[in-house]
C-alpha cells in the first residue's frame, strides 16, 4: 500500500503524473483542484464558492479545502493507499492532513516534489489554455499562481523534507522519462 503526495508548481505536470503513478501503483487519485472544477462545473454550493479564487489563481480558503479533502478521504477506496495531487498547498493543510492521517511521521510513505523552471511551466499552462480553455491558465493569472506557489506552498515542501520522505523530481522532458523518474524515488525513499 502506498500513501503519498505529488507537490509541485502550476504546469509542472502534477495532474499528468498523479493519473500514470497510481495506474502503476493500483491506487486512486484525488486531486483537489479537479474536484473544485467538478464543483464549478456542476455549480454546486462548493463549485460557487471555489469560482471566486479560482478564476483569480486564489487558494480556496483552508476551511473550505479541508472540509472537502476530509470527507473524501472518509470513503471505503483510499483503504488501498491514495496519492493526493495540489494537497497540502499551506501550512496549516499540512496540519490537517496529519490530523485526519494520525500520527504525522507515520502517516505518509512518499512526497514527490515535481520542479521545473517559470518558463516551461508558463508555456505549458498557456499551451493548455489553447486547448481546454481554462479559466486560471492566463498569463497574470499563471504568474499570480506561481508566486502564491512560493510564498505559501515551498514551507510546505520544507516541513516534507525534514520528514525524510521527500523526493525531489525534475519534471522537464518527455512525459514517460518523468514518470520513470518518479518511480524510482518513489521506490528509493521507501526502500
Ligand atoms: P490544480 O488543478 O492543482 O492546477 P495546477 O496547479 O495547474 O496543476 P495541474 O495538475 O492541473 O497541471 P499539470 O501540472 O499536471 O489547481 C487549480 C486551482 O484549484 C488552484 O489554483 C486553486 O485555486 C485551487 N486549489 C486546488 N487545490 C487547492 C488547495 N489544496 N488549496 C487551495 N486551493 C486549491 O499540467 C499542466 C500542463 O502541462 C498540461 O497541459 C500538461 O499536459 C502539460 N505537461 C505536463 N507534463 C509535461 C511534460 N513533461 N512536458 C510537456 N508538457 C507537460
Amino acid at each position: 500500500m502506498t500513501r503519498m503526495l505529488i507537490i509541485g508548481p502550476p504546469g509542472s505536470g502534477k495532474g499528468t503524473q498523479a493519473d500514470r503513478i497510481c495506474g502503476v501503483l493500483g491506487i486512486v487519485a484525488i486531486s483537489t483542484g479537479d474536484i473544485f472544477r467538478a464543483n464549478v462545473k456542476g455549480e454546486t454550493p462548493l463549485g460557487i464558492e471555489a469560482k471566486k479564487y479560482m478564476d483569480n489563481g486564489d487558494f480556496v480558503p483552508d476551511s473550505v479545502t479541508n472540509r472537502m479533502v476530509r470527507d473524501r478521504l472518509a470513503q471505503s477506496d483510499v483503504a488501498e493507499g491514495f496519492l493526493l495531487d495540489g494537497y497540502p498547498r499551506t501550512s496549516p493543510q499540512v496540519d490537517e492532513l496529519d490530523d485526519i492521517l494520525g500520527a504525522a511521521e507515520a502517516s505518509l510513505d512518499v512526497v514527490v516534489q515535481l520542479t521545473a523552471d517559470d518558463e516551461e511551466l508558463v508555456k505549458r499552462l498557456l499551451g493548455r489554455a489553447v486547448e481546454t480553455g481554462r479559466s486560471d491558465d492566463t498569463e497574470a493569472v499563471i504568474r499570480h499562481r506561481l508566486d502564491l506557489y512560493r510564498e505559501q506552498t515551498e514551507v510546505v515542501v520544507s516541513r516534507y523534507a525534514e520528514r525524510g520522505i521527500l523526493a525531489k523530481v525534475d519534471g522537464l522532458g518527455e512525459m514517460d522519462d518523468v514518470t520513470a523518474r518518479i518511480m524510482d524515488a518513489i521506490n528509493k525513499v521507501k526502500g
